[in-house]
Parts: C-alpha cells; sequence; structure tokens
C-alpha cells in the first residue's frame, strides 16, 4: 500500500518514511482533540488499506508467527537423524539462526530478552550440523557462555533429549516417561488427558522416544559445552523427602527402574497403543495439531516403530513440516511453531469492520466464507471432557481439526457477525454451533481455558520430564473475557452461564487493577480484553472493577503516550507488569479498554491515538520486534506479525466509529 490512495492530508501530521523516521516526541499538528481525531482518522484509512492488501485470495489472512530459534534447530536435528537432510536447506536454515544471534554470543528466546541456555546450544549445535568451526569466533563466545551456565548438565529436557539422539548426552540421565501412560485410565492421575492439549501431543511420541533410546553415531564431539567433559553430568542437589519435588524425584528413581524389569511384550504393546493413538491424529495435511514439535516428535517416534519413510504417514508427516518454513527474502529459512491464519483472519475482520469498511464489502464477505469452510464439525480430543456435547467449533490453524479451540471460536462468531452475507441462514447456523460449543466447554468455576475443560492438575508441571513450559490448560482470563464479550454480543449477557464467567473474571481482578494476560503479554492484554468484555456484558464505565482498570492503565502508560509491557512481567510482576518499551499492539489493547470504558475524550486516549498515528509507517503498517504474544507464560513466546497491524486498526476505528456493539443490535434473544 502506498500513500497515493490518503485522499487530502490537510493538517496531518508528517509521515514517517522508515522505522527510523519515527518521531517520539508529540507532534505540534497532532495536538489537541480535533488534531488528534484527523490524524486518527487518517491513520486508520491508511491501515485499512494495508490489512485489504494483505488478504489472501481465498480470503483469510496470515502474519508471520515468530517464536525462537529451537524450532529452527530441531528440524535441522531432525533431518540429520533421519537421513535426509539436503545442503540448501541446511544453509538457509543456519542462515536464519545465525542472524538471529546477540553480540554477547547467545541467543534469546524473544527479542530483547536474556541468554537462554537451552536455546543458545540448540542454536550451537544446529550450526555446527551446518559446518561452523568451534574456533569461529561467533561459535566461541556462544560455547564460552554457556560453559558459564552450567553447560548441557544445566539445559532443559528437551535439549538433553535431542543431544542423546546423537549420543552426546546419556539416555540415562533424563527422567523418565514410560509409553505406559498411554494406559492410564481417564481417573488416574498423570492420565494423558490431564495434560494440555499441546504437551499431550508431544509427550506421546516422546515416550516412544525415549523407551527406544535411538543413538546415532555423533558427526563431531561436543566436548566444548560441558563444565567438565570427564564429569558431564554433576550431582543435582536433592530435594526434600516430603516435598513435591522430593516425591516426584523418588518417582523417577522408580521408574528407571521400572525401566530394566518392564515386560517388553507389555512394553511393546503400550508403544503400539501410542502408535495408533498418533496416527489417529494425524491431520489431513499430515501434520499434527497443527504445531510445529508434535509433528517432529510423532515422526520420530514412528520411525522408531518401524514406519520407514516412504510409508504414507511418514510422507505426509514430513511433507507437512516443510509446510512451517518462511522462506525471508535474504534467503534465510525461518520455521514457525505454528500458523495463525483462523486467529489472523476472525481478528482482521473484527479490525476492518470497526474501520467502517462496509459490512456487505467483498473482501469481508470472502473472509467470512472462508472462516465458514473452516468450522469443525467432528468431535475432537475435547469429547473426553464433554462426550454428549455437538461439535462446532475453530481452531487456530490451518489444519487442527482434532482441537479446535474456544478462543478462536469466540473471535470467529464475534466476526462473522460483522459480516453481512448472503446465505445469512448459515452463518446464523455455524454461529449457532458455534456459541453451544463454547458454552459446552464451560468449566467447573464458570471460566473458560483455551482447549479444553476442567483442564486443572498440578501434577503435569510436576513431572522433572516437564521442565519446557506450562504444561496444563486451565481457565484464564483472557480466553474467558473473549467468550464472555462474544455471549453478550449474542444477546446472552443475563445467561446464568455468562453470569458465572463475569462473577470469576470480577474475582479475578488484581490488587492494582489489572487482569493476568495467559495468552497475550500480559497484563495489558488482560485487561485490554476483560474491560471490553464487561462492558459489552452491560457493565458501566462507573462500576468500580473498570474504574481500578482505567486507573492502573493511566499510571502505567508511557511518556511518549504508547504503552508497552516487557516478557519479564510473567517473573516480576511488580517491577514489570504493564511496563516496558511502547509498542503498537499494547498501545492498542489499552486503548481498547479505555475506549470501551468510556474514555474516549480523556487525555489518556488522546495521547495513546496520538502514539499510533505518529508511529505508523508510510506503508500503513507498524514496526514491532517486541513479542507480544504467549505461548507459555515466560517459556515460550510469540510474535504475531498481524498483531501490529489488526489491533492499531481496531483501535483507531473504535475511536474514531465508535464502540461496535454501543447500541444494541440484538432486539431479540437467541436461544442456545
Ligand atoms: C492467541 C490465542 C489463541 N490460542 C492460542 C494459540 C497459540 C498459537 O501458537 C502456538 C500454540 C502452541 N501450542 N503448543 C505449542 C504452541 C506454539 C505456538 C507448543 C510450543 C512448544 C512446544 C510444544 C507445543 F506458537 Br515444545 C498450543 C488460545
Amino acid at each position: 500500500m502506498t500513500a497515493t490512495t490518503d485522499g487530502s492530508p490537510g493538517a496531518l501530521p508528517p509521515r514517517a518514511t522508515s522505522a527510523s523516521d519515527i518521531r517520539t516526541e508529540p507532534t505540534p499538528a497532532a495536538a489537541g482533540p480535533a488534531g488528534v481525531r484527523d490524524a486518527a482518522a487518517h491513520a486508520m484509512r491508511r491501515a485499512t488499506e494495508f490489512l485489504l492488501a494483505a488478504q489472501d485470495a481465498q480470503g483469510w489472512w496470515k502474519g508471520d508467527l515468530e517464536t525462537n530459534v529451537t524450532m529452527d534447530a530441531e528440524d535441522l536435528l531432525l533431518r540429520r537423524f533421519l537421513g535426509i537432510e539436503d545442503h540448501g536447506t541446511t544453509q538457509a536454515a543456519a542462515l536464519f539462526i545465525r542472524g538471529e544471534q546477540r553480540e554477547d554470543g547467545t541467543w534469546a528466546s524473544f527479542y530483547g530478552g536474556p541468554g537462554e541456555l537451552s536455546t543458545t546450544i540448540e542454536a550451537y549445535v544446529a550450526l555446527r550440523l551446518a559446518g561452523d568451526a568451534p574456533e569461529d569466533p561467533h561459535m566461541a563466545r556462544a560455547a564460552a557462555w554457556i560453559r558459564g551456565q552450567g553447560g548441557i548438565a544445566a539445559a532443559r529436557v528437551f535439549t538433553r533429549i535431542w543431544l542423546a539422539l546423537f549420543g552426546w548426552w546419556k539416555w540415562d540421565d533424563l527422567p523418565e516417561l514410560p509409553p505406559e501412560l498411554i494406559w492410564f485410565p481417564r481417573w488416574a492421575p498423570l492420565n494423558i488427558y490431564d495434560f494440555g492439549c499441546w504437551a499431550r501431543q508431544t509427550i506421546v511420541p516422546l515416550t516412544v522416544v525415549s523407551a527406544k533410546r535411538p543413538v546415532r553415531p555423533a558427526p563431531f564431539a561436543l566436548d566444548e559445552l560441558h563444565t567438565d567433559p570427564r564429569r558431564p553430568r554433576p550431582a543435582r542437589p536433592r530435594a526434600g523427602l516430603a516435598s513435591w519435588d522430593g516425591v516426584f524425584q523418588r518417582l523417577d528413581r522408580a521408574l528407571h527402574a521400572y525401566r530394566r524389569v518392564a515386560p517388553r511384550r507389555l512394553r511393546g504393546a503400550a508403544m503400539n497403543s501410542a502408535a495408533r493413538w498418533i496416527i489417529e491424529r494425524q491431520e489431513n495435511d499430515g501434520c499434527w495439531g497443527g504445531i510445529q514439535p508434535p509433528a517432529v516428535y510423532s515422526v520420530i517416534a514412528l520411525y522408531l516403530l518401524g514406519y520407514d519413510l516412504d510409508h504414507p504417514v511418514m510422507r505426509e508427516g514430513l511433507a507437512s513440516l516443510d509446510r512451517f518454513a518462511v522462506w525471508r527474502e535474504d534467503g534465510a529459512r525461518m520455521i514457525e511453531a505454528c500458523q495463525s491464519p483462523v486467529w489472523d483472519t476472525c481478528l482482521a475482520t473484527i479490525a476492518l469492520a470497526d474501520a467502517g469498511v462496509p459490512a456487505d464489502h467483498p473482501q469481508l464477505v470472502r473472509a467470512a466464507d472462508w472462516m465458514l469452510g473452516e468450522e469443525i464439525v467432528r468431535p475432537g480430543d475435547w469429547a473426553v471432557k464433554r462426550p454428549g456435547l455437538p461439535p462446532g467449533g475453530w481452531a487456530f490453524e490451518f489444519h487442527n481439526d482434532n482441537y479446535p479451540d474456544i478462543d478462536d471460536t469466540a473471535e470467529v462468531v464475534l466476526a462473522l457477525r460483522r459480516v453481512e452475507h448472503h446465505d445469512p441462514e448459515r452463518v446464523e447456523k455455524a454461529i449457532g454451533r458455534g456459541v453451544r460449543w463454547n458454552l459446552g466447554m464451560q468449566s467447573r468455576n464458570g471460566a473458560w481455558g483455551a482447549f479444553d475443560v476442567d483442564n486443572t492438575s498440578p501434577l503435569p508441571n510436576r513431572l522433572p520430564f516437564c521442565d519446557f513450559g506450562e504444561v496444563i490448560d486451565p481457565p484464564s482470563a483472557d480466553v474467558t473475557a473473549h467468550v464472555v464479550e462474544m455471549l453478550a454480543v449474542e444477546g446472552l449477557a443475563h445467561d446464568p452461564r455468562t453470569r458465572r464467567g463475569i462473577e470469576w473474571l470480577l474475582a479475578e481482578q488484581e490488587e492494582n487493577g489489572s487482569w493476568f494476560g495467559r495468552w497475550g503479554v500480559n497484563y495489558v492484554y488482560g485487561t485490554g480484553s476483560v474491560v471490553p468484555a464487561l462492558a459489552a456484558a452491560g457493565l458501566p464505565g462507573s462500576h468500580p472493577a473498570i474504574r481500578r482498570a482505567v486507573t492502573w492503565l493511566e499510571t502505567v502508560q508511557n511518556d511518549d503516550g504508547g504503552w508497552g509491557e516487557d516478557l519479564r512481567s510473567y517473573r516480576d510482576a511488580a517491577g514489570w507488569g504493564g511496563r516496558g518499551v511502547s509498542t503498537a499492539s499494547q498501545t492498542a489493547w489499552a486503548l481498547l479498554a479505555l475506549l470501551a470504558a468510556g474514555e474516549r475524550d480523556s487525555r489518556a486516549v488522546e495521547r495513546g491515538i496520538a502514539w499510533l498515528a505518529r508511529t505508523q509507517l508510510a506503508d500503513g503498517s507498524w514496526d514491532e520486534p517486541y513479542f507480544t504474544g504467549t505461548g507459555f507464560p515466560w517459556d515460550f513466546s510469540i510474535n504475531y506479525h498481524l498483531y501490529r497491524q489488526v489491533f492499531p486498526l481496531t483501535a483507531l476505528g473504535r475511536y474514531v466509529n465508535g464502540e461496535p456493539f454501543a447500541a444494541p443490535r440484538h432486539s431479540s434473544r437467541r436461544a442456545h
């Protein structure tokens, strides 16, 4: 998009032509409410053009989903393990990995974050596979830093599993997770349905891999990554007998002992059950769960169980892995952990509608058509807890029929409501099924998790094996807010199920007036999700909970008028909650809350809107190097490349055009 479609600019702030041209001091021409309103309208039009131009011909939007280089490193390790690496792919991945290294030799798990040991080890090993020499300055710097952090012995379990596959670590020095787990009945502690769906899909294949303990010949030694290569595994401190850690340490020792006596036939049968479970869950594009890690581990597990690379399951699995690759202009190849077309499409549809794009605009209709085609009409793993519930949700990805999620379903329904489709009956039926499915997925406490009902067992996170991040899916404020907002828009604000969600949200508010953000960073995301939901449900802006949220947002607003929140807030809420460099998406989230709270004419909103208008680039987009999406709080972070566009556009649209559902649109209550 260029600035030629902008119309007459009048007294508008000068346009930034590149990131370095962005002005950070207030723009005089935009000062005062009238100037800001003009600037907002102008920015909104340019952002609209940019977003409209970014739609795929099929009707969807998809921004890159950027995470960290463990994705790329593990992809290379997998190829090496299977003997299918090729020079071009390896070098393109290495180019990307090298480009992500920082001055101090480390790799982080998010932009601007601290060096992360496991990420740095995996990146280093991948570069060695690609031919980089330990003497190269960038490699020597990395290795020295790794040793200073305790070396391989201090890395997470998954990293050491990858190294064990090549004999760089001993299998016996890893926690056990037996394949017999697949047989644990639903009522047993630690059965696979006690894990969040992402952990379940990752762990089931890994039980097979760690039972098989395969070792490929190491192509080189890795002594430089041990603090003392002669003693690779220093003794670990023993946890107290009575503590949870002590209990799980003893459980792990018992499992190591069990491994030596486990009947071979029983083991074999358990692994076959795991294989069947995995194969039943392969998606029709060959992947697993739409996310990269389960696909990688499933391919290895099945290979170890005797599936040849030309078996259809394997061929399609390997082909699906290639689709996680994004090729950049410089020839670098980045692996996405996941692809976000459904999520990006519903958010883009909402943003464009907020910006005043007509509800029957062909591009919105195409988006609605595409979303309608993505509805999942068969049961998935969620049905283990809700066997009688009819299907009718949406997943986040192109292919993930087994795991529709509550968040996407709520937002897709909100998006479909904003489009005037030529087949309203079809839309109405799809919405009805989505609403019913979400209502059926409410947890016992009245709130909603992302993928499952009552997925709250504390035990999975205690397993020594599970040190890679969150492994359960308890209800969260952000998902619950999206559902409440959707139910309110559907005329169900007074339904007792919605009321329980609202009560839960009110009880969940932090002392300082904010809400925790499970799937976005962090309190700004939580608060930016909850306040619009409470407002949609009819709570007045004067409600004490909303007042406290407004006050909190005002106190954390940056001097430049924007909002930002560093990922360190997940570790240190007191120090970093609501604090960080201003970003487009986080500024937009704060504005969505303030606008919903009735603060449109406040100074805080004016300054936030001015920040958005001032930092917009010449092409109508925004720059956002900071990661504002959350996979697992602190442990796995996401930069959604479309967040910088859709959320600012929604905020600008609501500032210019008012709240989308300010006047009751639906006179009659629908029955669900
Ligand atoms: C933003 C809300 C929508 N929805 C959450 C979807 C997030 C999409 O991105 C990811 C999801 C993932 N899951 N599991 C992993 C993952 C990565 C994503 C995952 C990551 C590392 C390992 C295993 C799994 F980028 Br190891 C669900 C609510």
